[in-house]
């Protein structure tokens, strides 16, 4: 992050205000998904199955009546105290010009210095500045992904959803048939199980009924050491995967520098990172093939622009991670001239009133003002928490 008193100067700055943050809005919503998942992290028996996501939803209203919604997100832990954190630092933002998007993200950084430059801080700071983006472009009546300069009005997009460790293969052949049939291009399945053998049974079964043409991705969920890592990229180099996401530990640099120098396929990581400085740290010492940042984790869509930066200038590939409702207005406006693969993910679909458009292997970037999205009576439903800051009258 960066805290200079530059910004700190432009946020007390009254003479060029012309609207300010009246209200902020701050709520927990606790998303069921409809069957436990499992990955190579449950597998291992580091994690349990997955059965929920937590979301901290902002909601800002400024002065003259312009509105903005941003939302972050933790699996497993950390939403309670996602919440509260957030709703400590709601009202930093209130009477503050909504414009001073960078400044303001350096001031929600100060505030939450304490607790560090990462993790839970940049989880907390990003509804708010992915609200704070969504209330500029709805002002200026474009959808954020023009706003910020777009190159592509669709996206390669992938499933995730139909390949999880815990879904048996029969499975996941009906679910790639009901992927492709809704014109998803791509297809990515877990792998990472205790028996590479069985990894690779289900690859080739997959493979055989895509053929060649289908794109297919692997993802080991950093379950693998350098050894395994290293066996299993040799034994999956026929299948002519797009990528091999997460075969180590994120933060093993040097393990990723010398597996994507003697790997055949691509890898990819990044999702597990959680602020800029992670990213540059990773893209300092090794060459992946695809970067995967998340806007919600690294602190928002400002983190987010300067780490696509860093990606382009590297002439990497982008493969944002998860929350499609954010990343592909983020990812149409990529620098580089590849296309960044748009994940798709149908997890939080009840959560909004608004439909991706997705056809012939591409989703179509929004044409509505903002991100385009509002909140569903289903998400209203599934709210356990809420609090409220307001300007006093
Ligand atoms: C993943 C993990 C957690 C939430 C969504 C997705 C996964 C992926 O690692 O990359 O799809
Ligand atoms: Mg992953």
């Amino acid at each position: 992050m960066s805290l200079n008193t530059a910004d700190q100067a432009l946020v007390s700055q009254t003479d060029v205000r012309s609207d300010v943050v009246r209200e902020a809005q701050v709520s927990l919503i606790r998303l069921p998904l409809p069957r436990p998942i499992s990955d190579a992290k449950v597998l291992t028996g580091r994690q349990r199955p997955l059965t929920d996501v937590a979301l901290i939803f902002v909601r800002l209203q400024t002065h003259d009546g312009h509105e903005g919604l941003g939302f972050s997100y933790t699996l497993r832990t950390g939403g309670g105290a996602l919440y509260e954190l957030a709703r400590e630092i709601a009202p930093l933002l209130i009477g503050e010009n909504p414009d001073d998007i960078s400044a303001l993200w350096s001031k929600l950084a100060w505030a939450l210095a304490s607790i560090g430059q990462s993790g839970l801080a940049m989880h907390a700071i990003a509804p708010f500045d992915i609200a704070l983006w969504d209330l500029k472009a709805r002002r200026s009546g474009l959808p954020l992904s023009r706003l910020l300069g777009a190159r592509r009005e669709s996206l390669p997009v992938y499933n995730t959803s139909g390949g999880y460790l815990s879904t048996p293969l029969d499975q996941v052949l009906d679910n790639i048939d009901v992927s492709l049939a809704a014109g998803i291009g791509g297809i990515k399945i877990k792998v990472g199980q205790p028996d590479l053998d069985l990894d690779l049974k289900r690859l080739h079964a997959i493979r055989t009924k895509l053929g060649d043409a289908i794109p297919l991705m692997v993802d080991a969920n950093q379950q693998w050491d350098r050894a395994a890592a290293l066996q299993a990229s040799r034994r999956m180099a026929p299948f002519g995967l797009t990528w091999i996401e997460e075969p180590l530990d994120t933060y093993d640099h040097q393990g990723y520098a010398a597996l994507a120098a003697a790997s055949a396929t691509p890898l990819s990581t990044g999702e597990m990172l959680s602020s800029r400085r992670e990213h540059e740290a990773l893209l300092d010492n090794c060459a992946i093939g695809f970067l995967q940042p998340d806007a919600p984790r690294i602190g928002g869509i400002t983190p987010f622009l300067q780490v696509m930066d860093l990606a382009a200038q590297r002439g990497m590939g982008l493969a944002p991670h998860f929350v499609m409702e954010i990343h592909v207005h983020l990812a149409a406006a990529y620098p580089d001239s590849s296309d960044p693969w748009i994940e798709h993910f149908d997890w939080l679909r009840p959560l909004f009133n608004e439909d991706l458009r997705i056809q012939q292997g591409r989703i179509q970037v929004p044409t509505l003002p903002g991100l385009g999205l509002s909140l569903s009576e289903q998400a209203t439903r599934w709210t356990t928490a809420q609090s409220d800051c307001r300007q006093p009258p």
